[in-house]
């Protein structure tokens, strides 16, 4: 898997894909990465990469031409190293939210490769998009200050779902949200901290009851805070059995809704 990052700040980006488990992915040659920055296809001594916008306005809006050769050189680039095809998209608050099931088909097509156009300032030339991207991709339904920490987030995401990449326990995580269910709570060393015990079930060494209480969990805390996620999801009944049981027991606090703290004020 190749993925290609159009971005002004190229240093950012290969540095932050450096870390953790995409890192040593990439170490270990599951995955590669190319930056490319229009400032070095520019023509003009100032290195221009943005212009003022047509219509008026604040901001400057980038400029289509230094966007298109950096996007040539990229696929050249992966085409050179063999890439199966490529497909260009674009981060933007406009895009389809990406969701787990986008994720997986991205990471499915093993040979593929991506290039992602990291906007900044105002935007990009819509004629750059309209002629150059094959999709446009939003990670939240917010604005940042420019298309490389969500181009980071959908490769992280990506990778993970590559052979080799991720241990047991990450991948049943993964595992988890892709059957619609969040996570369970995790517990470690001390067995008592802030006075709060580790459940008894998980000090029991019973493979089979633990494994009951973290998919009990895994359901009360998606019953608690992303109850849609179940609505029509074709349940087992050792689920349907749980869910009862939930319902019966009434919240637990366990799958209390997603801690909000209001803004502590300062008592001295
Ligand atoms: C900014 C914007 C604001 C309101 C509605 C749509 C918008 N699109 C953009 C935009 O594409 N901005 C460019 C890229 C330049 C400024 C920083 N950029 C950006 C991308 N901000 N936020 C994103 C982004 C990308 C993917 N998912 C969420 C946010």
């Amino acid at each position: 898997m190749r993925f290609d990052v159009v971005t002004i700040f190229p240093e950012f980006v290969l540095h932050a894909a450096a870390f953790g488990v995409t890192g040593r992915a990439r170490d270990r040659g599951l995955w590669s990465l190319g930056t490319w920055n229009p400032r070095d296809f520019t023509t003009d001594s100032y290195r221009t990469i943005d212009d003022r916008p047509y219509g008026g306005g604040p901001g400057m809006v980038m400029m289509a031409e230094p966007i298109a050769k950096a996007l040539a050189a990229a696929r050249a680039a992966q085409r050179d190293a063999g890439v199966g095809g490529t497909r260009t998209i674009h981060l933007s608050p406009t895009g389809r939210p990406l969701t787990h099931r986008r994720v997986a088909e991205l990471a499915a097509a093993r040979e593929a490769g991506y290039v992602l156009v990291a906007g900044r300032y105002e935007g990009i030339d819509e004629r750059l998009i309209a002629r150059e991207v094959d999709e446009e991709i939003a990670i939240g339904d917010f604005v940042v200050s420019g298309g490389e920490l969500p181009a980071l987030m959908m490769i992280d995401a990506v990778v993970r779902h590559l052979p080799g990449v991720l241990n047991d326990a990450s991948s049943a995580e993964q595992e988890s949200f892709a059957e619609g269910l969040l996570d369970c709570p995790h517990y470690t060393r001390p067995e008592v901290y802030a006075g709060e015990r580790v459940p008894d079930v998980l000090l029991s060494g019973h493979h089979a009851d633990i494994r009951r209480w973290r998919l009990k969990a895994s359901l009360a805390r998606t019953r608690a805070r992303r109850p849609e996620l179940l609505v029509g999801r074709k349940l087992t009944a050792e689920e349907s059995k749980l869910l009862a049981e939930i319902e019966r027991e009434g919240p637990d606090p366990g799958a209390r809704a997603a801690p909000v703290r209001e803004r502590c004020t300062r008592t001295e």
